[in-house]
């Protein structure tokens, strides 16, 4: 038993324990994440029926504002707000401790909106058409590098917010033995981000003092060097988060436990270690870096991270699996996955959002690292392609999918529409599916990403694309335009729960906490020889040679492309 000033709450349907403080904060970054991706959901839309060729939606001009904002508020707004959210919820409440500075926290999330709103309005005044990544020599107004760099520090200040709670928790012994594998991953997160946010700023305050004209020249090479080490590091945020929430799900809906805590924990290790020189990958068709760089970082520091997502991918439905093994869904292979709750959407999301970051996201990525397969796509719609895979169907999915447990157990409201609940995942993630895959079939035919008019009316080297490229960008366009029912869907529900659900027994408030008791470090174990999870050894061969495939299929691709032979 701890007892300090601070107020606790006991959710009566979880068990789980909030701190008053903590609570609004995490309330507060989970709604401005949920306005975000509203506002870059409706530009989706927009790009999505520009991108369709035969519907062409909006002008050049406003395509790549609108594609520039889409970009920040999605990949940056909604992700890293939903992630503060995460970080405090993984430390106070999994740790059942009081969140260090409260205040400060308030400041942080004040920072992150002020940022918001400066980037945004300068994106919408049309003074930042840049992208996000904002190449220079590419000028953006200073407010747009301004603006990014306030909302930078803010989320370094709760970076630091969370390190300041697991202190809190150490020192007030608020947990027994070490801390819960979730909080390892969102830990993991949390140092990744220190790096990214330092990379970021190291890169975006010249940049933003070259914008004012107080340093006249910044090298675009190292720009993109510096520029990758910040956004590349920031998608091994979000994977290291999505990654930790597919653990809670696991536990949360199946009791699940780690097959092996050490193994999980290590896999999260490695993303520290090598993700940084990994960013190499996205530097491998430009000129001035040397090919032994570009081979050494995108070989052994790449794979080492993506061995890392391998294991993961491979114990957190293991772990399910163990869990509905027990239960007695023993039959055959497969009836611990048949049976498993698919009408539940915080299972649902979470098992669409795993398969569909690893068969689609990770094994494009893969392919696209690879130096020579690179030039195939490079700069093609294959990229965004990927992308939206591993951040959309991996990322977003599931911090949807938490959502449907976070609405009773933090916000103590009812779910509204539980009949369009179940079918959010599904409309979200194969929609997300089938527009990933058409994206990367039309870039494999070599259409351009981040382009408006690829039928180049009146240029001056005009260049036909094949038919099947123009029937690729229709079948990108109706899948996102399932995607984005099932994000509408997903705002109408959760908006719509906070304000009309029904109230829920919230517990009550007392000034004492309980101390978190952790199951001991061990996996099940006690199975004897024989596979633990065969149904899920399976799933792993079937990726493996999906993947072998697919990079064979390129590589063969590659072969005829290069006319040496
Ligand atoms: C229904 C959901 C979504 C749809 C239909 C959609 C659609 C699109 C389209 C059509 C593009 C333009 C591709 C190009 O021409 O190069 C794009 C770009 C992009 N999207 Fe999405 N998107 C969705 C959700 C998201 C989410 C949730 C994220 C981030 C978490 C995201 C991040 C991005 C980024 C970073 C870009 C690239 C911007 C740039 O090139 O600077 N999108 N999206
Ligand atoms: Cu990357």
């Amino acid at each position: 038993m701890t007892t300090n000033a601070a107020m606790f709450r006991v959710c009566p349907r979880s068990g789980l324990q909030f701190h008053k403080s903590a609570e609004g904060l995490i309330k507060a970054n989970a709604v401005a994440a949920v306005v975000a991706l509203l506002v870059g959901g409706l530009l989706a839309l927009l790009i999505t029926l520009t991108r369709w060729q035969a519907v062409h939606l909006v002008g050049a001009e406003d395509f790549y504002m609108y594609l520039t904002a889409h970009g920040l508020d999605m990949l940056v707004v909604w992700v890293i707000f939903f992630e503060v959210a995460i970080l405090y919820f993984c430390s106070s409440t999994l740790l059942r401790c009081r969140l260090a500075t409260p205040r400060l926290a308030w400041l942080a999330f004040a920072l992150m909106v002020i940022g918001t709103v400066t980037f945004n309005v300068t994106i919408f005044t049309g003074n930042a058409s840049v992208m996000m990544t904002s190449y220079v020599p590419l000028p953006g107004h200073p407010a747009f590098y301004l603006g990014l760099i306030l909302f930078a520090v803010g989320a370094l200040v709760a970076c630091f917010i969370f390190m300041g709670t697991l202190v809190v928790a150490k020192a007030e012994k608020t947990y027994e033995g070490s801390i819960p594998l979730v909080t390892f991953g969102a830990m993991t997160a949390c140092i990744i981000a220190i790096f990214t946010i330092a990379s970021g700023a190291i890169i975006l305050i010249p940049t933003f003092l070259w914008s004012i004209g107080y340093i006249n020249h910044i090298d675009p090479l190292m720009y993109r060097t510096i520029w990758w080490a910040f956004g590349h590091s920031s998608q091994q945020i979000n994977v290291s988060a999505h990654v930790a929430v597919w653990y809670a799900i696991a536990a949360i809906v199946f009791g699940a436990k780690p097959m092996s805590e050490r193994v999980s924990r290590t896999a999260f290790v490695l993303y520290i270690f090598f993700l940084q020189l990994a960013s190499a990958h996205h530097l491998l068709s430009d000129p001035g870096l040397s090919v032994e760089w570009k081979v050494f970082n995108t070989s052994y520091a790449m794979y080492l991270a993506v061995l890392a997502s391998m294991i993961h991918g491979l114990t957190v439905p293991g772990a399910i699996e163990m869990a509905q093994r027990e239960k007695g869904f023993t039959k055959g292979l497969f009836e611990w996955i048949r049976k498993a709750p698919w009408g539940n959407p915080v299972f649902s999301g979470m098992f669409i959002s795993l398969m569909g970051f690893g068969f689609l996201g990770g094994i494009s990525g893969v392919m696209m690292g690879t130096e020579q397969l690179n030039m195939l796509i490079h700069n093609t719609i294959y990229v965004p392609g990927h992308f939206h895979a591993t951040v959309v169907i991996g990322t977003t999915l599931a911090f949807m999918s938490i959502t449907y447990f976070l609405l009773p157990t933090l916000f103590n409201r009812e779910l509204i529409l539980p009949g369009l609940a179940k079918w959010q995942p599904y409309l979200f993630g194969l929609g997300m599916g089938v527009f990933c895959l058409a994206m990367m079939g039309a870039g494999t035919l070599g259409v351009p990403r981040r382009h408006w008019d690829i039928t180049f009316a009146g240029a001056a080297l005009p260049y036909e694309f094949p038919g099947s490229a123009w029937l690729m960008l229709a079948i990108t366009g109706v899948g996102g335009l399932v995607a984005i029912v099932g994000g509408i869907s997903y705002i109408l529900i959760t908006v719509g729960t906070l304000l009309f659900g029904r109230k829920l027994d919230e517990g009550r408030y007392s000034s004492t906490g309980t101390v978190l008791k952790m199951p001991a470090l061990v996996g099940h174990g006690g199975h004897g020889g024989g596979f633990a999870a065969p149904g899920t050894f399976v799933f792993a061969l079937v990726f493996l040679a999906a993947f072998v495939l697919y990079y064979f299929v390129n590589w063969k691709y590659l072969s005829t492309v290069w006319g040496l032979s």
